[in-house]
């Protein structure tokens, strides 16, 4: 009898060690506006697989797409304490938190994507990356923005002076508002999920976005006026919370780092295929695509001097930075 007890405990001594070693499994979430086949969900989602097999799936990341966890602000607001794990969404919302990114997000910053680019994987994208550490954020990578466009339900629009007193939604950032005030028209900052009924509603006459978020949210359908000056190329970053990713180890945080590098080139990828599927789906839907001369898109550059002019210092000297890149 008292053997078996001995051998009984022995047993439950072992099992007790081998469940207390066994590696503790973690779960994170990543907050996405988009809908799960959007180029940009597929690189979150990409993300989330070299998690798992980087880590022989000890870290699961689980993706929650179509705003299932919020709109940007207050997605990026729950990473910041750490009740969500990741978020991937566009600067311009993350510029509230650290005021120096606006440089990367101005009106006609870059020459072309290219341009974008070069300065994105330099020592200035790094640096940018790096500074949202300041907000309690992990910065770590960037995904493909596209360009934006202005569209409204109202009237064609050719040169800056056609946007006169059109009122146009932006995205909840400071920079974008003073971009509209400067072209005349009347800004209104909503959450990406509203503007769909307020354009349908007239409560606002226009907004900008790429190609792919003006097919995928349908705006296409109720503000069939496009025109691509191109004014804006966003940078999408996805940023993870420093709270929660100071508790990992130094090898898990590495190999999360290293699992959103190297998502990147699947989004790039797949962004390219879908801003021509969403061109000529919204071309075809019958919307009026406008293509502005050289001297009518001079007129949107122009107009946006006084708020190149304006930047503090800090971000005059990054903007040089920046032009600098070949
Ligand atoms: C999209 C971007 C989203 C969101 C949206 C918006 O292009 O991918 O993250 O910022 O624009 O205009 O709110």
């Amino acid at each position: 009898m008292k053997k078996i007890i001995t051998l009984l405990l022995v047993i439950v001594i072992a099992l007790v060690l081998m469940i207390g070693c066994a590696p503790k499994k973690i779960v994170m979430r990543l907050a996405e506006t988009h809908p799960a086949d959007y180029p940009t969900t597929i690189g979150d989602m990409e993300f989330a697989k070299l998690v798992g097999e980087r880590t022989n799936g000890r870290i699961t990341v689980e993706v929650y797409h179509s705003k299932q966890l919020g709109e940007e602000k207050a997605a990026i607001e729950q990473v910041q304490l750490g009740a969500i794990d990741f978020t991937r969404v566009s600067l311009a919302p993350v510029t509230a938190f650290v005021k120096k990114l606006d440089a990367l997000q101005l009106p006609y910053m870059y020459r072309d994507a290219d341009h974008m680019w070069k300065v994105l994987n330099g020592p200035i994208g790094e640096e940018m990356l790096k500074s949202v550490e300041s907000a309690n954020f992990v910065g770590l990578c960037w995904f493909d923005p596209g360009s934006r466009n202005f569209y409204n339900s109202k009237r064609e629009v050719k040169s800056a002076a056609d946007l006169k007193g059109l009122k146009i939604r932006v995205q909840q950032s400071d920079l974008m508002i003073k971009m509209i005030k400067y072209l005349g028209a009347n800004p209104t900052p909503l959450p990406y999920g509203e503007v769909y009924s307020a354009l349908k509603t007239g409560v606002i006459d226009g907004a900008e976005n790429n190609w792919p978020s003006y097919d995928t949210q349908s705006h296409f359908e109720v503000a069939r006026y496009y025109v691509v000056d191109g004014h804006l190329r966003i940078p999408e970053i996805l940023i993870g919370s420093k709270i929660v990713m100071d508790k990992l180890s130094k090898k898990d945080q590495e190999i999360i780092k290293q699992a959103a590098k190297d998502a990147v080139p699947l989004q790039i990828k797949l962004w390219a295929e879908k801003e021509k599927v969403s061109e000529d789906k919204v071309t075809k839907a019958g919307c009026k695509i406008y293509y502005p001369t050289p001297e009518e898109k001079k007129t949107f550059m122009d107009a946006m001097a006084p708020l190149y002019a304006e930047q503090p210092a800090e971000i005059q000297e990054i903007i040089k930075q920046i032009q600098a890149v070949q």
